[in-house]
């Protein structure tokens, strides 16, 4: 019987690790021959949602887009991997019910503190909004809700790399079939 579907999808603030753990993730995946279609919020945002802005209505857009693509990906079995921001937890929901008639979600909320991920603050750009030449930044003057239900919940400030991915790669193998 062939491995159902799955999307990963990391949520968390800018800084928090998500492109870093997505990045170790899929090399572990594709190690063992199995391709990953990868949707960066970042990456999304060049080339699936370019006219977007990062209000309410944009944001959740852009996470029903992405959760649209990774519910077709899923359907034909395969694995998705998402790294966004996604601050709202409706959308959040409206992702998984998308990946979900079709396969896994297994929700990953990166709960790095904020003082953590501004500290790295590795683009500048909590500067830029501490200095009110960003407006609505996550964390600062715009919100992130944490996450209601998440299968996997880890703090990168305490938790080495290679634990994360393997958690994940344990709630992977565990998750149930919806
Ligand atoms: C949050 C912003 C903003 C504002 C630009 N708020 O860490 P980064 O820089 O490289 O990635 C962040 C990215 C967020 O895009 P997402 O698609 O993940 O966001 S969402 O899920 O909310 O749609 C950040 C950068 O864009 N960035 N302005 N105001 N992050």
């Amino acid at each position: 019987q062939p491995r159902p579907g799955v999307t990963v999808f990391l949520t968390g603030l800018s800084g928090a690790g998500k492109s870093t753990i997505a990045d170790a993730l899929v090399a572990d995946l594709e190690a063992e021959g199995r391709p990953v279609t990868v949707l960066d919020g970042d990456v999304v945002r060049t080339h699936l949602s370019s006219e977007l802005s990062f209000s309410r209505e944009d944001r959740d857009l852009n996470i029903r887009r992405i959760g649209f693509v990774a519910g077709e990906v899923v359907k034909h079995g395969g694995t998705v991997v998402v790294a966004a921001i996604a601050p709202y937890d409706a959308a959040r929901e409206e992702a998984r019910a998308l990946v979900e008639r079709h396969g896994r979600f297994v929700l990953v909320h990166l709960s790095t503190p904020l003082e953590v991920c501004e500290g790295r603050d590795v683009k500048g750009l909590y500067a830029r909004a501490r200095a009110g030449q960003i407006t609505g930044f996550t964390g600062i003057d715009d919100p992130y809700e944490p996450p209601a239900r998440a299968e996997v919940v880890i703090d990168t400030s305490v938790t080495p790399l290679t634990e994360s991915v393997a958690r994940i790669r344990s709630a992977m193998d565990g998750a149930t079939a919806p």
